[in-house]
């Protein structure tokens, strides 16, 4: 059975399903309030399986296209440690967005339909990575900030409700966390070196710091998935309290560095958090739409890959259908 990509259907905030009744969402909310986790074939509610569909999916996405940026910087690595960490790194993206289109199957998604929906544009990926790589500095700056976001965002869904996406992300986070310490070892003695190198992390900190802020989504009154996800147990923590936690990790690392974030209004309050400013939600939207950053040029890639690639679909294809036939016989 396959079932409609998020695409296809809006939104449902109260959760209810044609033909669920209040007896099963009370016990599906009771075995998530029991902390168990929901399997596969387990009953849920037709808005919790498209709404694991939709963000399980996006994430997929992401991690692929999110291999395009520090993908085009690996012939250009500046030496050979720091070429074969980079490999690593892209070739881990790849995994991740495996586990993760395994992880949307399970739901009855089929990888054709969201990958069409990618393709097609219908589906989202993060707006992080529609932003350009001017500089070498971009990919630890990736690694620092994008993956020190995806980390505090992936640990809170690794306590998910959904047992398949919760077991991916304890696994995918072991990896960022690796992604995540190049990324800062490598800044970190750009920020100590020579003036050059001082002078390119810090106009890479410049560009990334506020796409960084905002790929953690929309601030919570805007957040309109938010409401039925938490109450299900999927998102364990909103938007803004994961940002809060992001910021409060990553400002005294960087500022440690050595390197000024661009934000002038960054302060710390009486708790200690650190408090930034305004957000530029006008770009993020652009972003998103494809009207503002590298959407048509990571669809492209992402369409050319795809073309590139029929030939070993057909070649499985074909060797299924031989093992099949010889089954047969
Ligand atoms: N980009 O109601 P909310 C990575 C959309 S992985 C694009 O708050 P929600 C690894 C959202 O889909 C990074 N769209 O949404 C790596 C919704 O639209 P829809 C990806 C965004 O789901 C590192 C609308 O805005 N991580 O970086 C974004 O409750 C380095 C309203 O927003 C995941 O996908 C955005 N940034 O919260 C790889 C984690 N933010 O779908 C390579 C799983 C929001 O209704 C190199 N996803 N939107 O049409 C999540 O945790 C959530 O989906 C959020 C958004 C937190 C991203």
């Amino acid at each position: 059975m396959t079932h409609p990509t998020p695409a296809q259907t809006g939104p449902n905030p109260s959760g209810m399903g044609p033909g669920e009744t209040p007896e099963q969402h009370a016990h599906f909310e009771a075995r998530i309030a029991r902390g168990e986790k929901i399997e596969a074939g387990d009953w849920m509610p037709a808005e919790y399986r498209r709404q694991l569909i939709r963000m399980i999916s996006q994430h997929a996405h992401s991690e692929v296209v999110g291999m395009l940026p520090e993908g085009e910087w690996i012939t250009r690595a500046p030496s050979l440690k720091r070429k074969t960490i980079l490999m690593a790194k892209v070739q881990d993206e790849a995994g991740h967005g495996q586990y993760l289109y395994h992880a949307a199957e399970t739901l009855g998604a089929t990888r054709e339909d969201m990958l069409q929906a990618l393709l097609s544009g219908k589906a989202k990926y993060s707006s992080i990575f529609n932003y350009p790589t001017y500089t070498w500095a971009d990919v630890g700056m990736i690694g620092w900030l994008v993956d020190g976001a995806a980390i505090k965002n992936q640990t809170m869904l690794a306590g998910c409700s959904y047992g398949p996406y919760s077991r991916a992300m304890v696994r995918i986070c072991s990896e960022e966390t690796f992604h995540h310490k190049q990324g800062k070892e490598m800044i970190v003695a750009y920020a100590q070196g020579t003036p050059e190198q001082r002078a390119m992390a810090q106009e890479s900190l410049n560009r990334w710091w506020w796409p960084a802020m905002m790929m953690l989504g929309p601030h919570d009154a805007d957040s309109p998935n938010s409401g039925v996800l938490t109450k299900w147990g999927i998102k364990l923590k909103s938007n803004d309290e994961v940002r809060q936690e992001f910021i409060n990790e990553h400002v005294p690392e960087l500022l440690e560095a050595g390197l000024t974030i661009p934000d002038p209004d960054l302060h710390q309050d009486e708790h200690g958090n650190w408090r930034h400013g305004p957000i530029h939600w006008d770009e993020f939207w652009a972003v998103i739409r494809g009207e503002q950053g590298l959407n048509r040029e990571r669809l492209g890639a992402r369409q050319h890959a795809h073309d590139d690639g029929a030939w070993v679909r057909d070649a499985l294809q074909a060797y299924t259908d031989r093992q099949r036939a010889v089954a047969a016989d």
